[in-house]
């Protein structure tokens, strides 16, 4: 369903960013590098009603997606929130449409449209979720497992996680360490529901690979090729029994009709910071819901403000597979929100407070910051 009841426009007076570096419980390694520290940045919307927060999830460097942390900080200072500004008085559901001249720069994007909503739903009391159109009070939490030293060492992480309760695994793969952690993982514990990560790491020439790991009966493979490859990807899912999933390729709803038409996916992994906000995110819940394509959220090593929006989001009804909204003690020991997500029975409980439903904890959040800009209009 559409926004049911849209939100009261805010008067926007300012806007403060900050970037944030907070240490890793441990070194996350994709397919496309390590990281001990995650970097991110944090934007505050300033309006006559109260204020309002949103995490932009760029990282230190652009190997996700092109975007990163000057990258944002730079659109956001010098064009999106003069933009945002501009309006002073502004409804949440207007600010994809005042930032559609800038081309690109959807974390950017989406970071701001979070705080401006949820300065907008603290100001009437209202939930994310119960915006959004959740219809849970709680989702199921998977965990996404970066590459580890050796296959036993992924079966060892695994184990952990399981052992606490997650109720998915994903494993991050790429070329080289793939077929042989999925078979010591799969082995290991039987017919726990998993899935692979390979974040763009392969290409047409690794067919045959990746063909292998059908017989892992996987829940799904993300995001093998590149970014733009859709017609490849397409090729790909006609010849495996495994389900493509995409992430990265994923920038728009407009992408997401593009791949389903062209057979490229068949689940779609939704973030809201790749494609411009958690607006544009109800959008494609909605598209796939439509057709009948399961959908579930991904994360970006989110802090508790975007980790709250995204258990808001994986609570609608089109999320039918566990996404990566994991408790916040996956990836850190120390939290900015006060109540950071904890994993409760396999499940992280959707913030019924009003707009994100968690607040920031001060003294954490300076903690953190190492950059601090604020912008008035
Ligand atoms: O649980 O928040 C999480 C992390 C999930 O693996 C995860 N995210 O490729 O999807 C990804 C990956 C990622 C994290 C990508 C950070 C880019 C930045």
């Amino acid at each position: 369903m559409p926004i049911a009841r849209p939100a009261a426009p805010v008067t926007l007076e300012g806007f403060e960013l900050r970037v944030l570096q907070i240490p890793l419980v441990s070194p996350f390694t994709t397919s496309f590098g390590t990281e001990t520290v995650r970097e991110v940045i944090i934007a505050r919307a300033l309006t006559a009603d109260g204020d309002g927060w949103g995490e932009i999830v760029t990282g230190a460097s652009p190997l996700y997606s092109s975007e990163y942390t000057q990258g944002a900080w730079d659109v956001a200072m010098r064009w999106l929130m003069p933009a945002l500004l501009d309006r002073h008085t502004l409804a949440p559901e207007a600010v994809a449409e005042v930032l559609t001249p800038f081309v690109g720069h959807r974390m950017a994007k989406a970071g701001l449209e979070l705080a401006v909503l949820d300065a907008a739903l603290r100001a009437q009391g209202r939930p994310l979720g119960e915006y959004l159109g959740a219809v849970h009070d709680r989702v199921p939490s998977g965990v996404s497992v970066g590459i580890q030293r050796d296959p036993a060492a992924m079966v060892d992480a695994v184990r952990g996680y399981l052992d606490e309760g997650y109720v998915r695994i994903k494993i991050k793969i790429k070329p080289g360490r793939d077929i042989a952690d999925t078979a010591a993982v799969r082995h290991a514990f039987g017919g726990i529901p998993l899935q692979v990560d390979a974040n763009s790491a392969y290409t047409l020439a690794d067919i045959d690979t990746l063909a292998e790991l059908d017989r892992f009966d996987l829940l799904l493979i993300e995001q093998p090729l590149q970014e733009d490859d859709l017609v490849d990807h397409a090729t790909l899912a006609r010849r495996l029994k495994t389900p493509v999933c995409l992430d990265e390729s994923i920038v728009s709803e407009k992408a997401a009709v593009d791949a389903l038409a062209l057979g490229a996916a068949s689940i779609i992994n939704i973030k809201a910071g790749r494609i411009g906000g958690y607006l544009e995110a109800v959008r494609i819940h909605d598209l796939c819901e439509g057709e009948g394509i399961p959908v579930w959220c991904g994360g970006m090593v989110e802090t508790g403000i975007g980790r709250a929006a995204n258990a808001a989001l994986a609570a609608l009804p089109g999320f039918t597979l566990p996404g990566d909204v994991s408790g916040s003690n996956r990836f850190y020991v120390r939290d900015i929100v006060t109540e950071p997500a904890v994993l409760e029975d396999g499940h992280v409980r959707v913030p019924t407070g009003p707009g994100i439903g968690v607040e920031i904890d001060p003294v954490a959040l300076d903690d953190f910051t190492v950059l601090l800009e604020t912008v008035r209009r």
